[in-house]
């Protein structure tokens, strides 16, 4: 056990390390799927899954939301300022060896509390920065992101690379340069960009084509800053629909990728997708993680989920399996995530107050995702999907359709065609079926 506080305290006493032990354990501090040694294709699960904790839902999150007060008082919050701050560290640590998680992710202010200054500020994100560094030399625990918030202080009212306030993109700027020196000290595998009050509330007060020309301008900077220092990690994006603004740039993976080839940044930059955002633009999660995928952009996941009846981001821990199958499904076929993970941006429900609910979310959310990574291997592997997909596109595979994928039809060969053709047939599509298949896997994998 580390000492911080000059106190040895374990701050999860009741749980011990989470270990897996097959789908009839009635423990709930054990894995019922999640396997991190077992083999799933051509890699382990705790390679397949690359889960992270989330510094900010689970060590600085108190339940508080728009109508009430914080409900969850934890073992670390004995403490205040800079020690409360060291104290979570402590306790992160100690959960991340104890749910065995092999990254974890955070946003500046998580970790250390602003000061008086941009410079305090500073001086306290190094002495924990530096505390981080320590733990990590005796912990398998290596950082997936790390990120500035730029959306929780009144400064950033307006935005940050997208204010219309040019001291605040100059303070927004000063935030990242820090961001990016402490994602080299940590040897982070990413850095990401999170959209926080990026976006508008009305068109009435915006100048939209600055706004989106700065916030390009900015990524550029980044880009410039972290080659400067040699910090070679994945940039990322995370899209975002709305909330907190009205309109957030970022919106959703096609919004992104588009802005990005706009602007030269497509080579530097992938995406870091989380499933409640999709369901905010209106997309599945599969949907999103889809479209990155197929052009190069799927970089990472927030893994979550969101609550259809309510209709913003509630950042569930997710357990949806047709939710967790989709995606794994599209994750498989990516070829993993390269540098990025499973990241639970997640917090436990306003009722869930108690200190263990927070060892029982990430459990469920890890064996949720590892089921989700058997089923769509097995599908893949038995090209359930895949033999009905090439059947259905067969047409294109042979005469008029070889010829337009080929690039050798025109609208002149095309109207001969449609006209020496006149029965069309078409084929049913068999959704109901699909459904019931993926119903079956689920159920018997
Ligand atoms: C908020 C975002 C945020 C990012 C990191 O909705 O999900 O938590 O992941 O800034
Ligand atoms: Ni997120
Ligand atoms: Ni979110």
């Amino acid at each position: 056990m580390v000492q911080v506080n000059n106190n040895t305290i374990n701050y999860f006493e009741s749980v011990n390390k989470i270990l897996y032990e097959g789908k009839n354990s009635k423990n709930p501090l054990a894995f019922k799927y999640y396997n991190p040694e077992e083999v799933v294709g051509n890699k382990t699960m705790r390679e397949q899954l690359r889960f992270s904790v989330a510094f900010w839902h689970t060590f600085t999150a108190d339940g508080t939301d728009p109508f009430g007060a914080a409900t969850m008082q934890r073992s670390w919050d004995k403490y205040d300022g800079m020690d409360l701050a060291k104290a979570r560290v402590e306790a992160a640590f100690q959960l991340f060896e104890k749910l065995d998680v092999p990254f974890f992710a955070f946003h500046d202010r998580d970790i250390a509390p602003e000061g008086s200054s941009l410079k305090e500020t500073n001086e306290n994100l190094d002495i924990i920065v530096n505390m981080i560094k320590d733990y990590m030399k005796t912990s398998n625990v290596k950082l997936l992101w790390n990120t500035a918030n730029m959306f929780t202080n009144p400064r950033f009212v307006h935005g940050a690379a997208t204010s219309c306030n040019a001291d605040v993109f100059a303070y927004a700027a000063a935030q990242v340069k820090k961001g990016l020196e402490t994602a080299k000290v940590l040897g982070a595998e990413n850095y990401v960009f999170w959209g926080g009050r990026e976006g508008y509330e009305t068109l009435l007060n915006t100048n939209l084509k600055l706004e989106l020309d700065n916030l390009a301008r900015f990524m550029h900077m980044a880009v410039d800053y972290a080659k400067e220092i040699g910090f070679e990690g994945q940039f990322l994006i995370e899209p975002k629909p709305k909330e907190p603004t009205t309109h957030q740039y970022d919106t959703d993976a096609a919004t992104t990728i588009s802005f990005l080839r706009q602007y030269g940044l497509d080579q530097y930059f992938k995406l870091n997708l989380e499933a409640n955002h999709a369901t905010l633009a209106g997309h599945t999660f599969e949907h999103e993680l889809r479209i990155a995928r197929v052009q190069g952009f799927l970089g990472s996941v927030d893994a979550n989920q969101g609550d259809s009846l309510l209709g913003w981001d509630t950042d569930e821990f997710p357990t949806d399996l047709y939710a967790t199958t989709l995606a794994m499904y599209e994750i498989l076929q990516n070829g993993g995530l390269g540098s990025g993970g499973l990241n639970f941006d997640a917090k436990v429900r306003r009722g869930s107050f108690e200190q263990e609910d927070l060892v029982y979310a990430h459990v469920a959310g890890m064996d949720a995702f590892a089921r989700g990574l058997k089923v769509a291997h097995k599908l893949l592997e038995d090209r359930v999907f895949e033999n009905i997909i090439d059947e259905r596109y067969g047409s294109f595979k042979e005469g008029i359709g070889l010829e337009i994928v080929e690039g050798r039809a025109s609208f002149h060969t095309l109207e001969q065609h449609a006209l020496r053709n006149p029965n069309i047939t078409n084929k049913s599509g068999r959704q109901e079926q699909l459904k019931a298949i993926l119903n079956q896997y689920i159920l018997e994998v």
